[in-house]
């Protein structure tokens, strides 16, 4: 697998990451495994596919748009707003997680010993999908040292500014900022004037293309008006020789995928 680096990544490519805090990879799933993926995904959002590993679920982890909740003429798949942890609780998730199309560019961004952590299908539904605040996703990972986990986050609708695509801020991935306690759907947030927004660029992606991005770059996204849903599968990988300076009880472990 040596030499797996320079077949996935350009150097230039590498160097971008470095130097912005995150990377779109054109076309990373086939055609075949983007239907493959959204029909999986359909089954989840509208609970015909059910957990096929040993955890005692019998439904997916879900959490549902705040607007939704109570209206019976919505259909279950318009109402989610996050569904979690599928890789740990379903074998086509698992190997969605693994693919090495993924852990390939990870590898060549984290190096060798890589760990998987866990995934989140964000799904803002056409009308009700809402905003996910700007953050760091590592303000919500401070048990694990160094700051440098990556996630990988697959289209499997074209993501336009229109439907709410993730936005970023290139370059804020070099420091830990404090952020705010939120509460509600999202713990932690920073407001408008913790940020430089006038340096944030909308993160378009055709469906089956991916971005890569460090947890500690800031980003966000915002609320979903447009007739077209938006939905982004994003796994979550960390260095296999992070240090867990505080205990985190993580239901499913930290699973080694690369050593
Ligand atoms: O998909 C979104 O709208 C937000 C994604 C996000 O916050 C993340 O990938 O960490």
């Amino acid at each position: 697998m040596e030499g797996s680096i320079e077949m996935k990544l350009t150097p230039e490519q590498v160097s971008s990451f470095h130097e912005n805090g995150f990377l779109v990879v054109p076309d990373l799933l086939s055609p075949e495994q983007l239907e493959e993926l959204r029909q999986m995904t359909d089954g989840v959002l509208d609970g015909r596919l059910k957990p096929d590993a040993d955890t005692g679920r019998d439904d997916f982890e879900l959490q549902f748009e705040p607007g939704t909740i109570g209206k019976d003429d919505i259909p279950r798949r318009e109402k989610i707003r996050v569904a979690f942890h599928l890789c740990h609780n379903h074998s086509y998730f698992w190997n969605h997680a693994t693919r090495p199309e993924i852990v390939d560019v990870v590898e060549s961004l984290l190096g060798r010993h890589i760990k998987l952590y866990t995934d989140q299908m964000f799904v803002k539904p056409a009308h009700h999908g809402s905003e996910v605040p700007f953050h760091q996703d590592h303000a919500y990972w401070t048990q694990v040292e160094p700051y440098n986990m990556i996630s990988c986050w697959v289209a499997l609708d074209d993501a336009t500014v229109e439907n709410g695509c993730v936005h970023m801020i290139p370059g804020t991935h070099r420091s830990l900022v404090p952020h705010r306690e939120f509460g509600g759907n999202q713990k932690y947030g920073l407001a408008e004037e913790d940020v430089d927004s006038s340096r944030e660029v909308p993160v378009e992606l055709k469906a089956g293309s991916a971005m890569f991005h460090h947890s500690l770059t800031i980003h966000r996204s915002f609320p979903n008006r447009s007739d077209r849903g938006r939905r982004g599968l994003v796994t979550i990988y960390l260095p296999g020789d992070a240090k867990f300076v505080r205990p985190w009880d993580f239901q499913y472990g930290f699973k080694t995928i690369r050593q």
